[in-house]
C-alpha cells in the first residue's frame, strides 16, 4: 500500500532544530521511516487561482511534498477558520469562537485546493491518511473528485461536548462532512463518545463498535492514543546533559530546585493558572523561596490572533509581577523564556528538572507529558504534575493530578512534588515508562494504517449494508460561494 499522509504543517526539523508543534514532532520519526509522501504546507503562499504545485523533498525513505496554498484563503483558513473558531471550540471555549463566513469558505476553498492537490499522489492502491482540525472536509472533497481509496482522518485535539462543537457555524455540515472518511480517530475514549453521541443525537444514525452507517458508508471511529518515541528520547536526554545550554542550566542551579514547563503560548495549556500556583505556592510556603524555581519555555504561537496576543501580554505581565515580588537580587523566581529549543536540548532541559508541570485547561494528548517521562535519568527521576484535563492523563495514572483551576491544590501538589522520597518516585516512573513503552509512536502509526487498510476488507465484504441505510440528509450542501474551481 502506497500511503500519503497529509497535514496544515510538515516537519523538517532535525533534533537540534526547535519543532513546536506536536503534530509535526509526533510524525516525524515515523513517517521518515515508512516510506510514505507527507504533503503539507510550504509556508509561501501563492497567488490567483493557480493550480496546485508541489515541491518534493526527500524524507527518509519516503518524500516531502510542499504545497503553496492560495493567498487569497490562507488566512481565513488558518487563522480564521481553523484557528478562531474550531481550535477554541475543541478546547471548550466557545467565547472565543470568532469566525465570518468568509472564513469559512476559505476553509472550504483550502480544503478542496488540497484535495485537488492530492490527485497527483493516487495511485491504484494509494491510501490517505489526513491529520487534524484543518482538514475535517478534505475526505469529502476527495470523494467528489472520484477517489474510491481508503481515507483515514486522526484528530489530535479534544472532541468537546455535543453543544459545544455544535456552536461552530456549519459544525453540522463540516460533521456530515466527516462520515466521508473510512477511519476516524481519537486521542481518548471520550473525545470518541463525544463524537459519537453528536452523530447519533443530530443524525439519528446508526452506530454498531464504533460503526456509524451513513448514506456515505462506513465510517469507522476509534481511539487511538498517540506516543512518542521513548527510547529516542531517553538517548537524548542521556546525551545531552553535556551539551553547552544544559550545562549552563545545570550550573546555574547551584543545588537549587528546578520545575519545567514546556508549551506554545497557548490560552488552553493553563499557564496563567500554573504561574499563579507558583505564587501562591512561594507565598505559602517560604521555604521554598530561593530553594526551587520555574523555568517556563513558551514559544510564542499563532500571534496574529486576538486571544493569542492578549494571552502573551498576560502572561508576561503576570510572570513580570511574580518575579517582582518574589524574586531577589541574586534570584529569579520563574526563568520565562519565549524560544524554540531542538527536541535533544529539550531532553536534556527536561532531565535536569525535578518536577514537570503539565498543566492544560484541555489538551488532547500533551506529548511534554510523555516527553518529561521518558527524559528522566532512571536512578534518580522527577515527579509530573500533571492535569487531569491532558489526554496523557488517561494513560499517565501514577503522575500527580491536579484540576488546573483549583490554584490551591496545584500549589500544594507542585510543593509536594519537590519534597517526594525517591522511592516513590521511582516506584511512579516506573509504572509511567511501562506504559509509554507499550504504546509509542511507532505503533501508534502502524495500528492506524493497519485499520486503515482493513476498512478495504470491512467493505468489499459488506456491500448490501449500504442500500438499507436510512438517507440522512438530502443533499450535499456546499456553502455558498465556498468553490471557485
Ligand atoms: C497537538 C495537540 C497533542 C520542541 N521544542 C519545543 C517544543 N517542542 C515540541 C515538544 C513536543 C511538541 O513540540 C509540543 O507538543 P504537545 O503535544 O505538547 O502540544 P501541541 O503542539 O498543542 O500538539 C496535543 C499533539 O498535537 C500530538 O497529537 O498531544 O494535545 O494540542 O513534542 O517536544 N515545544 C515548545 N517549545 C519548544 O522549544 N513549546
Amino acid at each position: 500500500m502506497n500511503l500519503v499522509v497529509v497535514s496544515n504543517r510538515v516537519a523538517r526539523g532535525k533534533a537540534n532544530e526547535p519543532m513546536t508543534g506536536g503534530l509535526a514532532a509526533a510524525l516525524l520519526p515515523v513517517v521518515e521511516n515508512s516510506g510514505a509522501i507527507w504533503v503539507g504546507s510550504s509556508g509561501s503562499l501563492c497567488e490567483g487561482n493557480r493550480e496546485p504545485f508541489a515541491e518534493m523533498e526527500s524524507l527518509g525513505s519516503g518524500a516531502l511534498a510542499l504545497l503553496d496554498l492560495p493567498a487569497a484563503h490562507y488566512g481565513g483558513y488558518y487563522e480564521g477558520f481553523a484557528n478562531s473558531a474550531l481550535w477554541p471550540a475543541m478546547h471548550s471555549r466557545p467565547d472565543l469562537i470568532r469566525a465570518t463566513r468568509d472564513d469559512y469558505a476559505s476553509y472550504r476553498e483550502v480544503n478542496a485546493f488540497m484535495a485537488r492537490a492530492l490527485l497527483r499522489f493516487r495511485k491504484p492502491d494509494t491510501a490517505f491518511w489526513v491529520q487534524d482540525y484543518h482538514f475535517l472536509a478534505l475526505g469529502e472533497e476527495l470523494r467528489a473528485l472520484g477517489v474510491a481509496a481508503p481515507i483515514g482522518f486522526f484528530l489530535h485535539i479534544p472532541w468537546p461536548a455535543r453543544h459545544v462543537i455544535g456552536a461552530v457555524p456549519h459544525a453540522r455540515e463540516l460533521i456530515e462532512a466527516m462520515l466521508a472518511y473510512d477511519l476516524i480517530g481519537f486521542q481518548t475514549a471520550e473525545d470518541l463518545e463525544n463524537f459519537l453521541g453528536y452523530v447519533q443525537h443530530e443524525f439519528d444514525l446508526p452506530v454498531h463498535d464504533g460503526v456509524i452507517l451513513s448514506r456515505r458508508g462506513r465510517t469507522r471511529a476509534a481511539v487511538f492514543p498517540i506516543g512518542i518515541d521513548v527510547e529516542l528520547f531517553a538517548q537524548h536526554a542521556a546525551k545531552s546533559v553535556s551539551h553547552p545550554e544544559v550545562s549552563r542550566l545545570r550550573r546555574s542551579l547551584n543545588g537549587e530546585r528546578l520545575a519545567i514547563g514546556v508549551d506554545r503560548l497557548d490560552y488552553s495549556k493553563g499557564l496563567i493558572n500554573r504561574i499563579r500556583a507558583f505564587d501562591r505556592m512561594w507565598s505559602e510556603r517560604p521555604s521554598l523561596l530561593r530553594t526551587a524555581s520555574l523555568l517556563q519555555i513558551a514559544t510564542p504561537s499563532r500571534g496574529t490572533i486576538e486571544a493569542y496576543g492578549n494571552l502573551q501580554s498576560e502572561v508576561a505581565k503576570l510572570v513580570s509581577d511574580v518575579n517582582g515580588r518574589h524574586g531577589e537580587i541574586d534570584w529569579t523566581p520563574i526563568r520565562y523564556l519565549n524560544k524554540g529549543y531542538g527536541q535533544a536540548v529539550l531532553a536534556g532541559l527536561y532531565r535536569t528538572a525535578q518536577v514537570g508541570v503539565v498543566t492544560p485547561l484541555q489538551d488532547g494528548m500533551n506529548l511534554v507529558a510523555k516527553e518529561y517521562v521518558a527524559a528522566q535519568n532512571p536512578a534518580d527521576p522527577g515527579v509530573l504534575v500533571l492535569s487531569k484535563f491532558a489526554g496523557a492523563a488517561n494513560e499517565l495514572d501514577t503522575a500527580l493530578l491536579v484540576n488546573p483551576n483549583d490554584i490551591d491544590g496545584m500549589a500544594r501538589t507542585i510543593a509536594t512534588a519537590f519534597a517526594m522520597p525517591l522511592a516513590e518516585r521511582r516506584m511512579r516512573w516506573e509504572a509511567m515508562m511501562a506504559t509509554l513503552r507499550r504504546g509509542t509512536i511507532q505503533q501508534w502509526f502502524a495500528n492506524f494504517v493497519e485499520e486503515l487498510q482493513d476498512t478495504q476488507i470491512d467493505k468489499s465484504a459488506m456491500p448490501s449494508l449500504m442500500p438499507d441505510t436510512p438517507a440522512l440528509w438530502s443533499r450535499h450542501s456546499a456553502p455558498a460561494g465556498a468553490r471557485m474551481h
